[in-house]
């Protein structure tokens, strides 16, 4: 089973800045906690992290994978373009957020590309990624 793992805006600086929010690790570093997940499941998967909308868009239409773990960053909150590629995709999707959104500010609330997800986790940090992992190598394909 490939699964792909979506990043999105802000989200390739990680650990580099406001820590007391995102935690101190390092995309880098949530990649290897996850590849060492999969290989104990099985599970291939393949990376990816962009600052622009239609990048992310173009990979969820052309990427090989069964399933997507995304972290569509602030375009969770808006993008209704996002929502709809997720949705195209006829696959199961799981939305990760590392910090709790809904512990933040009242913009950070609104949910657009949520609702196309199978499923939401905000606020577990990159445990949240491990869980979305777990789950969909469960579903399999
Ligand atoms: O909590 C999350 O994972 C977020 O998706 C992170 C997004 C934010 O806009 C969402 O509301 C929640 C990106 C925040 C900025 O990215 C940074 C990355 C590293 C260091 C500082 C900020």
């Amino acid at each position: 089973m490939k699964i792909l793992v979506l990043n999105g805006p802000n989200l390739g600086t990680l650990g580099r800045r406001e820590p007391e929010i995102y935690g101190t690790k390092t995309l880098a570093d949530l990649e290897q906690l996850l590849t060492g997940r999969a290989k104990a499941l099985g599970v291939e998967l393949r990376f990816r992290q962009s600052n622009h909308e239609g990048q992310l868009i173009d990979w969820i239409e052309t990427e090989p994978s069964e399933a997507i773990i995304i972290n569509p960053g602030a375009l969770s909150h808006y993008s209704l373009a996002l929502a709809d590629a997720l949705r195209g995709s006829g696959k199961p999707v799981v939305e990760v957020h590392i910090s709790n959104v809904f512990s933040r500010e009242p913009d950070r609330h609104r949910m657009v590309t949520a609702a196309a997800a199978k499923g939401v986790i905000s606020g577990l940090g990159f445990e949240g990624y491990l869980a979305a992992l777990d789950y969909l190598a469960k579903l399999g394909g």
